[in-house]
Order: structure tokens, then sequence, then C-alpha cells
């Protein structure tokens, strides 16, 4: 959208900047392309460093631009992606149903939000390839909920494949943006959460905690 536009012009009330993250081939690009264009992708390529993609999306009666940003789950990529956590008003974080290691992995995740992203940006989990589970083994619903529980995240189970739950999961983030946002009452409704908010409070140094989520 151009900053010149107004709402009048474009029907768009909101401009919400949400972030896809987790580890290599859980199905961030895929989870996208299945919400901004209804299409799935059995071969699709790894990203390289950052991809932007957006939808405008009517909720309750409000149009809302979503700006998506996916991110590369390789390593090689990852000070190129932290540098687009900053001013993002929401994140998914995602794994893969059908691999251990990737759940594993969120954690760290988590903890690179914490030191890069906005301290009040909107957080939800999602596992995906939910399609496969009856063909192979996957993560423990338990420790899937201990997690939420102790990181305060909501989850979705998804599927890019099926497009299981993918609607449901940038329908609830754009929600919880826009609810977050409009508690401000701000004169241009179309700011950056980041803007709103003070910058996250840094851990000093030799201090620890046992949660991820501090
Ligand atoms: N069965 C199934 N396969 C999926 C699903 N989502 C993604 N895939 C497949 O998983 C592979 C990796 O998907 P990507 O969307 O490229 O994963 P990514 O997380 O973007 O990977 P990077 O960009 O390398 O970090 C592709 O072969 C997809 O077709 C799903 O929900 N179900
Ligand atoms: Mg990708």
């Amino acid at each position: 959208m151009k900053s010149h536009q107004n709402k009048a012009e474009t029907g768009v009330e909101l401009v919400e900047k949400v972030l896809l993250l987790g580890d290599i081939s859980v199905g961030k690009t895929s989870i996208i392309t299945r919400f901004t264009e209804g299409a799935f992708y059995e071969n699709i390529a790894n990203t390289i460093g950052v991809e932007y993609h957006r939808k405008t999306i009517n909720l309750k009666g409000k149009g809302i631009e979503m700006e998506i940003w996916d991110t590369s789950g390789q390593e090689r990529y990852q000070s190129i992606a932290k540098s687009f956590y900053r001013g993002c008003m929401g994140i998914i974080i995602v794994f893969d149903v059908t691999s251990e290691k990737s759940f594993g992995n969120v954690k760290s995740w988590i903890e690179h939000l914490n030191c890069d992203a906005d301290s009040e940006v909107v957080k939800i989990l999602v596992g995906n390839k939910s399609d496969l589970k009856d063909e192979f083994s996957s993560v423990d619903k338990t420790e899937i909920a201990e997690l939420t529980k102790e990181c305060n995240l909501v989850y979705f189970e998804t599927s890019a494949k099926t497009g299981e739950n993918i609607k449901d999961a940038f329908e609830f983030i754009a929600l919880q943006i826009y609810e977050k946002l409009t508690d401000f009452e701000p004169r241009d409704r179309r700011v950056s959460l980041a803007s709103s908010k003070k910058s996250p409070k840094k851990r000093e140094e030799g201090e620890k905690s046992d949660s991820c989520c501090n």
C-alpha cells in the first residue's frame, strides 16, 4: 500500500506486519502460499533470506492488510531474518508435527524473539503438516500443551497441504494485533506496534531464567 493513500481510497484500515519463523522445511512458505494463493506445492524451493507477501482480509468489517514476512529456517540466513523481527506486530512460530527436532527447537526460536523482537509482539505457535500424522509418529500432545502453557502461546495445528486451520491461524493473529493496537486508540492506526511500546527490557548480564519466556 502506498503511504499517501488513505483509508477511503484503499479500504484498508490497518496494516499488520506478521513474520513466520521456524526450522528449515517445517512449511512456513507453504503456509503463506496456502493463505495468500490458496495453493500448495510439493516441490517448493527453500527460502533464501527473507521474502515478502501480502494479503488483505476483512475482519469484522475492517479491511486489514497483512504484510507477511517469510524467513528462511537455515542458520546462515538468521542474521538477516533477525533484522526483520523488530517492528513486527505478530510472529508465527512454526514446527512440523512429525519432527521432534523442529519442536525441540521452538524454545530457541522464542529465545531469539525475546532478544530481537518487540516485547509486546503477538506470538502464536503453529504445528504444521497435520495431514501426515496418521503416516508418521508425531510430537506428543502433552509436550505441546506444556510448552504452550509455559510460554503463554495459543496453538494451531495446521496443514498447508489440506488447508486445515491456515485461515483461522492468520485471522486469529490479525484479530489479536487489531485488538492490541486499538487498545491504544492511536490517531493513526497504521502505526507499528513497536512505536507504541517501550523497548524490551534487556536481561542483566549473568541474570538467568529457566523459562524461555522472559
Ligand atoms: N504433507 C505436507 N507437506 C508439507 C506441508 N507444508 C509443507 N510441506 C512440504 O514440506 C516441504 C518444505 O516446505 P516449505 O514451505 O518450503 O518449508 P519452509 O519452512 O518454508 O522451509 P525453508 O524456507 O527452507 O525454511 C515442501 O516439500 C512442502 O511441500 C503440509 O502441511 N503437509
Ligand atoms: Mg520457506
